[in-house]
């Protein structure tokens, strides 16, 4: 684990895992230090990436004036548990705001201070594929329609979700949301595990807002998403709910 190059608190933290991203780190770094976000920080979670992310963001950190930690773990753990790594340490900074989004630039950095301005009126606010003015990258086959969104259809008929994207990786948390949701309890690490959080937002009593956008796929590395590890989530978050 990296040291913070800068004492003060951050006002935003941006929470990234990574694995094999070492082309798209320093682009999503550097769009996101240009929209000019007060009080910026960053936490990447690399998990042991062959390709050199973990080095890479290294360097990113040492060239970045302000706090930008990079949390090194030695094998791909998943990315619920990389979250979790990430939102625990934000939390230990003392990160007022949290932002979490994937470093292949799906999720559009531009949309980062609307994704803030929501959350001034909210205790998380959603980068949503499924409210009105938001989409997903036309270029998305047919078949990856389906999957994503009935996929997200019966996960949130499955938790009884209010929020129309459920499965959305693209979020803003004020900390005492972070802190209502219970981190130390969540237990899914794969495609399921932005529907836990949401699930115990919800049942917390959280204000969830949604705000649209557009997910755009990468352009560097590889996709991985099948009907397999939808299904998959679909259910270990009924037997989640179903123990409560
Ligand atoms: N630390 C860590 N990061 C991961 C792991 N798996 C994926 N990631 C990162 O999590 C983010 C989301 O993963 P993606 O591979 O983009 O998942 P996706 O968007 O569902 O699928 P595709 O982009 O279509 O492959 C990216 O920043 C990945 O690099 C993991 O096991 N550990
Ligand atoms: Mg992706």
């Amino acid at each position: 684990m990296s040291e913070s190059s800068s004492a003060a608190p951050p006002k935003v933290v941006v929470v990234i895992p990574t694995y094999n991203e070492v082309d798209n780190l320093p682009v999503l770094v550097d769009e996101l230090k240009q929209q000019g976000i007060d009080g910026l920080g960053f936490i990447i979670v690399d998990d042991g990436s062959p390709d050199g992310t973990g080095q890479m963001a290294d360097a990113l950190a040492e060239r970045f004036d302000g706090v930008f930690e990079v949390i090194h773990r030695e094998s791909k753990q998943g990315l619920g548990k990389s979250y979790v790594a990430g939102f625990q340490k934000a939390l230990e900074i003392g990160a007022e705001r949290v932002v979490q989004m994937d470093a292949d630039l799906s999720h559009p950095p531009a949309e980062v201070p609307a994704l803030l301005k929501v959350l001034d009126d909210a205790d998380i606010v959603i980068g949503s594929r499924y409210v009105e003015g938001g989409g997903v990258d036309p270029n998305w086959s047919w078949g990856r329609r389906q999957i994503s969104y009935w996929g997200g259809f019966g996960i949130r008929m499955v938790l009884g979700l209010k929020v129309r994207d459920s499965t959305s990786g693209f979020k803003a948390f004020r900390r005492s949301a972070l802190e209502a949701v219970g981190l130390e309890r969540l237990k899914l690490s794969g495609y399921g595990f932005q529907p836990e959080v949401t699930y115990r937002a919800q049942k917390a009593g959280l204000k969830v807002a949604e705000h649209p956008f557009t997910f755009i796929d990468r352009t560097a590395g590889r996709s991985k998403m099948s009907t397999g590890i939808a299904l998959e989530a679909l259910f270990r978050l009924a037997i989640m709910r179903i123990r409560g």
